[in-house]
């Protein structure tokens, strides 16, 4: 490990953060890789590849995903590091692309780390997919028997992450008291057979926009909730989806505006800049509306501040 996060103190720290995230292709060579990863281990039909390189290529070729998280590790870095001033080392672990959360912790042990704290950079809990991230970690951490695991579950609960997103729909009041504005807020679609098997993710996503809603004085006739992002796998995903709402609500409920706030997500991701910035503003535009979207908290200080509570509160 090297010394430019270790901290300021003189021996090096004995407890790590493991930011977890989906990773994202580097590079155009990097997405069938990837693609198979997410397809545990199958490779995608060409047609689908074909589809998705379509998609990472009108977002401008590869997604800033990577990049961002990277500031992200760095911000909480230096926000650990001046709360708890040599304390911890953050470093970051993918599920699908290097560096993989085994390698990562493979690094830590190396390093003599004793305590890891596992965060998913996904703030509302699914079995499914946060769950999955600590099982990776616990998994690597077999061979590591001597290393404490911490995992973080559920943190969309977070004051600085609730007042981020509240604080805009605050600043556009004029706009939201409208008649012809609806607020749509979103997270990633999952497989129906996934909630009806017990998945607390729906009730977090509902939870979080009702929270979200009132900290910014907003009416349950002024918002909605839809789902957004779900796969091309022929079952059942959750809905309604987003596009087919707002479609909706242009066409049949008198609404001319849309603001999109993509809760489910933390970063400007393929999900955001593909599906929110080109395909849902197309729709919308399709049948005469407009779209507003919410900017997403990516290294945002109050971001920074919620991924530290969260470390703390799991001490
Ligand atoms: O490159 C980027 O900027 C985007 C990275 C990315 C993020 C992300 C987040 C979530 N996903 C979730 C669920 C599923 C399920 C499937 C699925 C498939 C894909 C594919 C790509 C992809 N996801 Fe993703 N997701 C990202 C990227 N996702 C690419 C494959 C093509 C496609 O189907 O569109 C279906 C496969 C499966 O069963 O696993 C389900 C959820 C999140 C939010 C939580 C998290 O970030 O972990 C839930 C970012």
């Amino acid at each position: 490990m090297t010394s430019e996060n270790s901290g300021n103190a003189t021996s090096a720290p004995k407890k790590a953060v493991l930011l977890m995230a989906y990773g994202t292709p580097y590079k155009t060579e990097d997405l069938m890789g990837y693609y198979t990863n997410i397809r545990h281990g199958v490779k995608p039909p060409q047609k689908l590849y074909d589809e998705l390189a379509g998609r990472y290529e009108a977002i401008g070729g590869t997604s800033p995903l990577a990049k961002i998280t990277d500031d992200q590790v760095a911000g909480l870095q230096a926000a650990l590091d001046r709360d708890h001033p040599g304390e911890y080392v953050v470093r970051k672990g993918f599920k699908y692309i290097e560096p993989y959360i085994a390698q990562t912790i493979d690094e830590f042990a190396e390093a003599g780390i004793t305590h890891i704290y596992g965060l998913p950079l996904a703030p509302q809990y699914s079995v499914y997919s946060v769950e999955n991230y600590h099982e990776r970690a616990q998994e690597a951490l077999k061979k590591h028997p001597e290393i404490a695991y911490h995992p973080i579950r559920s943190w969309w609960k977070d004051e600085n992450l609730i007042k981020f997103w509240a604080d805009q729909l605050i600043a556009m009041k004029d706009l939201t008291d409208r008649t012809d504005t609806k607020v749509i807020f979103s997270a990633h679609s999952l497989p129906m057979r996934i909630i009806n098997g017990g998945d607390p993710y729906l009730d977090e996503v509902t939870n979080n926009a009702k929270t979200v809603a009132k900290a910014a004085g907003l009416r349950s006739d002024q918002y909605t909730i839809a789902w957004q992002s779900a796969g091309r796998t022929g079952e059942p995903w959750i809905g309604p989806d987003f596009k087919e709402t707002a479609k909706d609500l242009i066409q049949n409920g008198g609404i001319s505006t849309i603001v999109s706030g993509s809760l489910g997500f933390i970063v400007d991701n393929l999900e955001i800049l593909d599906d929110v910035d080109i395909e849902l503003k197309g729709e919308i535009e399709s049948v005469g509306g407009k779209l507003r979207r919410l900017q997403m908290p990516n290294a945002d200080p109050l971001l920074e501040a919620a991924l530290e509570d969260a470390v703390l509160a799991a001490e």
